[in-house]
């Protein structure tokens, strides 16, 4: 059975124990990271020289990198579904996948862990106001990428939805301003109708 190491308030590990579900792929989870250790023993430093989560075991493969196991997963078992078979419709998944990453995560990982785990009188302030500009002028960049599209990658949902619909969560559940944008709520709604979605992402912020 694939094995699976990682914290269940990781978003990293979020992206994947979503995947997982969607694609009814059944699992082990060892919980690892900040306060459970686990990343610094020799032998998970040697699956996983980063000595970060997630990290996964299936079937003689062992993988690190979040989206990269997302793809991974949708490849091996969502053909047609999660994973689009037309190049150019995969692509498009692809690329909002890699935004997540680099555009979304670095915007909002400043403002996630300064009001969620640093103490109010540790708090970097600017720091934390910066995020929140910089994650409004994202979510405004999808607010119009998301035109006539129900999902990402247009009427369904697909892999290209998993690394961005657990920062879309964060964004909406954190104490912070945010512009109005209409397009990116409805697909907030949308997600939430997913069991998987609401299971294994919509959890309280810690
Ligand atoms: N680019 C990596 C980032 C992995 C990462 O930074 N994971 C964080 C959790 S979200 C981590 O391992 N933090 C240290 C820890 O939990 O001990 C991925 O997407 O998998």
């Amino acid at each position: 059975m694939l094995k699976l190491w990682g914290r269940i308030n990781s978003i990293n590990v979020q992206k994947v124990l979503w995947a997982l579900e969607e694609l009814k792929v059944p699992y082990e989870r060892t919980d690892a990271g900040l306060q459970y250790g686990v990343v610094n023993e020799p032998f998970y430093r040697k699956m996983n020289p980063n000595g970060r989560v997630p990290t996964i075991e299936d079937d003689g493969l062992t993988l690190w990198e979040s989206n990269s196991i997302v793809r991974y997963l949708s490849a091996k078992h969502g053909a047609g579904t999660l994973w689009p078979n037309d190049p150019k419709q995969r692509a498009d998944c692809d690329r909002w996948m890699d935004w997540a990453t680099s555009t979304v995560a670095p915007a909002l990982t400043p403002v996630f862990w300064g009001l969620v785990r640093t103490p109010p009188e540790k708090r970097d302030r600017k720091a934390i106001d910066d995020g929140v500009e910089k994650a409004a002028q994202a979510f405004q960049a999808l607010e119009q990428s998301l035109e006539g599209r129900d999902y990402v990658g247009g009427k369904a949902f697909s892999m290209g939805d998993i690394p961005l619909g657990t920062f879309v969560y964060r964004w909406s559940a954190l104490d912070i301003k945010r512009p109005k944008l209409s397009r990116v709520e409805a697909y907030f709604a949308r997600l939430q109708l997913r069991p998987a979605y609401k299971k294994h992402v919509m959890l309280p912020l810690s």
